[in-house]
């Protein structure tokens, strides 16, 4: 059994489509064991976003990342990690495979829908960020 975080960014929030994200998730063999919706701060964003602050879009990024509640989760399955990157799609919305999470809801390469955690690292270093491990069953 494998954790990886999820993030459903606040262009999807607004957009209405929680349940269906979420959905695909269940649907897929990925048990939500930890979830919740939030308002991230401006240094939640930079913080969670640290890897990216030398990229010339961090500063676009967090301001979106920051424009409206965001729904962040604790994904667990076999493979969660990769299975949760290839429920997404790419990065880029237009590039995304048909039936991907992004090709369905997102709009473009800063409001894409949703964040996945990219390595096991990287998902333990995610998951403590939100939620302490008394908050995941
Ligand atoms: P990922 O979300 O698919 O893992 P990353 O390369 O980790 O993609 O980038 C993090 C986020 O930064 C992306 O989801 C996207 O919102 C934004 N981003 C990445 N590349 C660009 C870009 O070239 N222009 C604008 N935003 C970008
Ligand atoms: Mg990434």
């Amino acid at each position: 059994m494998e954790r990886t975080l999820s993030i459903i960014k606040p262009d999807a929030v607004a957009k209405g489509v929680i349940g269906k994200i979420l959905d695909r998730f269940e649907s897929n063999g990925l048990k939500i064991a930890a979830t919740r919706k939030m308002q991230l701060s401006r240094a939640d964003a930079e913080a969670f976003y640290a890897v990216h602050s030398e990229r010339p879009f961090f500063g676009d990024l967090v301001d979106f990342m920051i424009s409206g509640p965001v729904v962040v989760s604790v994904l667990e399955g076999e493979n969660a990690l990769i299975k949760n990157r290839q429920l997404m799609g790419a990065t880029n919305p237009k590039e995304a495979e048909a039936g991907t999470i992004r090709a369905d809801f997102a709009e473009n390469i800063d409001a894409n829908a949703v964040h996945g955690s990219d390595s096991a690292e990287n998902a333990a270093v995610e998951i403590a960020f939100f939620f302490s491990e008394r908050e995941i069953s």
